[in-house]
């Protein structure tokens, strides 16, 4: 996302397990540190070498080994863009168990090193526990075969664990064994118009109680963000009366067993939000054919791409109590203002957008420029104010090179220590994507 970049010299391209393994133990020997990349989608810096690190490509590994039509198991390749398993899963009634904005280039091997969270963790959840097992390629060549289909398997640490979020600073991921559900028989999606954000809270309660078991997705985007969405062409859900008066914005997804059901239960909750006596939305927009399903998602979905458009994007994906979402958009807007740097030349935008669900708030703060008195004036604000909630500085992103010196505000110095343990243990040359995740001592 433009503000990485690396000097590499070479980029290599392996097409099978073996090859990874071949060109680990040359780099292992030869001591040469190796990025392991997969889509290149990845917002903390993590898959762009820091000096001329080699990048080793994930790209040319993109074979499906097998899916059980049955158990829903799909054993692919770490190189297999998260579209295109979509689309193999899906003639079998089958469906991904994440989702995110960047399917269309990002991969399954990319998605786990990074445990990203997407769209549909409410429903589905982490990848920590879809993945069943996976294949990796250790620093020194070595090939960790735990590649296994079992949905249950209780024998010693797991260590699989251990590479899920790892961003390729432990080995490269060369095999995915991931649980895929059952396409739900119906999905609808529902955008909603609030006049307030204080009413995402007792919305997202009376939601959860309504929809109970067919809710699969509650995502938030405040006005800045939609009218961004809307400005680069995301889409426009709503006419402009219906979206006067808002404040905010939820898009909710629901996907069950029976059409009818589930609409009925969406129905009857969107006429008992705007027949309330205090109404906690002004209006609602029920998605009445796939184009319309699909085009609510991608307003936001693309307010991703209607950030990098507007201008200088400085990303903080962060965790904190969905009741501070609005305070620590509003908070830092006004950090940014008492410091002057709010104004066409320097700030443009401070918009916030992200996974109720999951706690999971996207700050964004969009400049004309990359300047360093912005970054100043956000790092360490934006992280004490994190911590100051006892939230994470990174939801799902990961650490990367962006927040390696921010991760004491998440982790206590017993965590950070064990985790320098691990990564002794398994690069012990210091050869997997150096610079990323964890500080030199
Ligand atoms: P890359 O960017 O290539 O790499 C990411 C990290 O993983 C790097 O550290 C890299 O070294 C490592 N890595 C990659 N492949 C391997 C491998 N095979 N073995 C070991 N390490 C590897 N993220 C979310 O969590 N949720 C979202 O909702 C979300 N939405 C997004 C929307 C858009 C429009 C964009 C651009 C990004 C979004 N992201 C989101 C961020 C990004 O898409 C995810 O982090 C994704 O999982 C990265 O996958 P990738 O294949 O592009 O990995
Ligand atoms: C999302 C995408 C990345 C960003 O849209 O859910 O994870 O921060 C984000 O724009
Ligand atoms: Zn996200």
């Amino acid at each position: 996302m433009g503000r990485f970049r690396g000097r590499s010299t070479t980029v290599l391209k392996p097409k099978s397990t073996h090859q990874v393994s071949q060109i680990m133990k040359w780099c292992y020997d030869k001591r040469i540190g190796v990025v392991p990349q997969g889509g290149n989608t990845g917002l903390v810096g993590g898959s762009v070498p820091i000096n001329d690190e080699v990048v080793l490509s994930l790209s040319n590994m993109n074979n499906v080994r097998s899916f059980d039509p049955i158990s829903g198991i799909l054993v692919a390749d770490a190189g297999c863009i998260l579209q295109s398993l979509t689309d193999y899963v899906a003639p079998y009634n089958h469906i991904m168990p994440i989702d995110l904005g960047a399917k269309g280039s990002c991969q399954i091997g990319g998605n786990v090193a990074t445990n990203a969270g997407g769209l549909r963790l409410l429903r589905y959840g982490s990848l920590h526990g879809t993945v069943l097992g996976l294949e990796v390629v250790l620093p020194d060549g070595t090939i960790l075969d735990q590649l296994t289909t079992l949905r249950k398997d209780n024998t010693g640490y797991d260590l699989k664990q251990l590479f899920i979020g790892a961003e390729g600073t432990l080995g490269v991921i060369t095999g995915v064994s991931i649980l895929t559900p059952p396409a739900p028989q119906a999905s609808n999606n529902v955008i909603l118009a609030l006049p307030s954000f204080n009413n995402v809270l007792p919305l997202y309660q009376t939601v959860k109680r309504q929809l109970s078991e067919i809710l699969s997705a509650f995502e938030f985007i405040d006005r800045t963000s939609y009218d961004l969405a809307v400005k680069h062409g995301q889409g426009r859900a709503l006419s402009d009366d219906e979206v006067a008066g808002a404040e905010c914005f939820v898009l909710i997804e629901t996907s069950g067993g029976r059409r009818e059901h589930d609409e009925e239960k969406l129905s009857d909750l969107l006429g008992n939000l705007l027949e309330a006596d205090k109404p906690l939305v002004n209006t609602g927009v029920l998605a009445q054919s796939p184009a319309q399903f699909s085009s609510l998602w991608a307003l936001r979905e693309g307010v991703t791409e209607a950030v990098s458009k507007e201008g200088k994007a400085y990303k903080y994906d962060i965790s904190v109590p969905l009741s501070s979402f609005k305070d620590v958009v509003d908070g830092t807007r006004e950090h940014l203002r008492a410091k002057g740097l709010l104004h066409d030349k320097a700030v443009k935008h401070v918009l916030g957008y992200g996974h109720v669900g999951d706690g999971n708030l996207h700050l964004n703060i969009v400049a004309d420029a990359y300047l360093p008195e912005i970054q100043d004036a956000l790092e360490p604000y934006v992280y004490e104010v994190v911590a100051s909630h006892r939230g994470s500085v990174s939801a799902e992103h990961g650490i990367g090179a962006m927040k390696t010196h921010a991760l004491h505000y998440s982790k206590s110095p017993v965590s950070i220590a064990l985790m320098k343990k691990i990564k002794e243990i398994f690069d012990p040359r210091g050869i997997m994507n150096p610079g990323k995740v964890l500080e030199h001592d």
